[in-house]
């Protein structure tokens, strides 16, 4: 029994929950990376399993009291309105995307209504018999959909306290909608609906961004409206013992930007000044960060910053991220622009392709894969 399996070793499901006999063996990883947290914490337990038990260096170090920060605020309907008006918006996002590579976008022009239902019909997912969702699991990552646990379950030492759907939303979408789930029945017109909604709210804030750069928008611009869109709906259940464990390890995202809706309960974390700073959930906002390819393409100058989710032991949390990048094969660079003696290249090229073979024999946490770019 490895170290980590000591610790609290022992806790399984009650006898009337555990699967027949036949069935995978109760108790081992593999059982879990089958049947998911929301079946575990369905359950009924109230000690965690040792399979996600983190090594005590790597869990949260506090009790959980968050201490709440207001990301700065983008306003999109400013951006529209007027040359003033849009400096200074670009001013504010440049500064949030150099600062904390963080921020929260309001007046996105997404109904209330279509991002309500979008969030509702996630929980509907997750309370689908454990049956059904089995049924969307794949351990392909390239799959276009895909249902799962933990992180990266193949490569976790530790797993996470996540269940996930991942849908391939790439254009046209309705070649992707019918592989989605056909239960809940309206899940599939709920999610393209909003799919299609963040892409334009994506477009937008990186048209926006790109002017912030002084980059020269039109071919980024051009590969990004024929690029890939995968949409993680998230299900944290709640969790018996929250602060021996993780709903996400530390990481960074690796298009160039995602956009997270979530629910009202906290538990995104942001690294910032070495500190772990929850987001303040913002009613009716997306919280928008920069990933790799954002950080690659600027030359260092806008940060793909490590950010993680806390769980807890009283409120089930759902949140739905939405990544945004250019086709697989198509490479990303830094900006010519913003190389110069002052400024050298500071990553080799890259591609969506060369992350997803990466992701097949690493875990992908922490910032491995950037790192693995990087030229100094
Ligand atoms: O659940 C969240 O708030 C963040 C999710 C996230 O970081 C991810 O899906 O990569």
């Amino acid at each position: 029994m490895a170290i980590l399996d000591l610790v609290n070793a022992g806790e399984q499901p009650p006898a009337s929950k555990r699967p027949a006999a036949g069935d995978e063996e109760d108790g081992s990883r593999e059982y879990y990376c089958r049947r998911g947290v929301r079946h575990l914490s369905d359950t009924g337990i109230t000690r965690l399993p040792g399979n996600y038990v983190l090594p005590a260096s790597d869990r949260a170090a506090d009790e959980y009291s968050p201490s709440l920060i207001k990301l700065p605020v983008v306003d999109l309907a400013l951006l529209r309105r007027g040359p003033e008006q849009r400096a200074a918006v670009l001013r504010t996002l440049d500064a949030a995307c150099r600062e904390y590579g963080f921020f929260q976008v309001v007046n996105h022009g997404v109904d209330r209504a279509d991002v309500a239902a979008m969030l509702d019909v996630a929980r509907r997912f997750f309370a689908l018999p454990q049956r059904e969702r089995e049924a969307y699991m794949s351990p392909d990552v390239r799959a276009p959909v895909r249902y799962g646990t933990s992180f990266n379950q193949v490569n976790d030492a530790v797993l996470c306290w996540r269940d996930f759907l991942k849908l391939a939303c790439n254009l046209p979408l309705v070649d992707c909608v019918d592989s989605w789930p056909s239960s809940p029945p309206d899940l599939r017109a709920v999610a393209s609906g909003y799919a299609a909604a963040s892409q334009r709210v994506f477009m937008e804030v990186m048209e926006a961004a790109l002017e912030a750069l002084g980059v020269a928008g039109g071919e980024v611009m051009g590969d990004l409206r024929k690029g890939t869109q995968m949409m993680t709906v998230n299900c944290y259940p709640e969790c018996p013992q929250p602060e021996l464990t993780l709903g996400m390890p530390p990481h960074s995202d690796y298009g160039f930007l995602t956009l997270v809706l979530q629910d009202d309960v906290a538990g995104l974390q942001v690294m910032h000044d070495g500190d772990w700073l929850t987001v303040d959930p913002l009613p009716g906002s997306f919280v928008v960060n920069v990933g790799d390819h954002l950080e690659i393409l600027s030359n260092g100058r806008y940060r793909s910053v490590l950010h993680r989710v806390r769980v807890n032991s009283k409120r089930l949390r759902v949140s739905v991220a939405s990544f945004h990048s250019v086709a697989a094969d198509r490479v990303v660079s830094p900006a010519p622009e913003l190389i110069d003696d002052e400024h050298p290249r500071r990553y080799m090229d890259t591609d969506l392709a060369t992350f997803l073979a990466y992701l097949t024999s690493a875990a992908g946490n922490h910032k491995s894969f950037l790192q693995s770019r990087r030229l100094y």
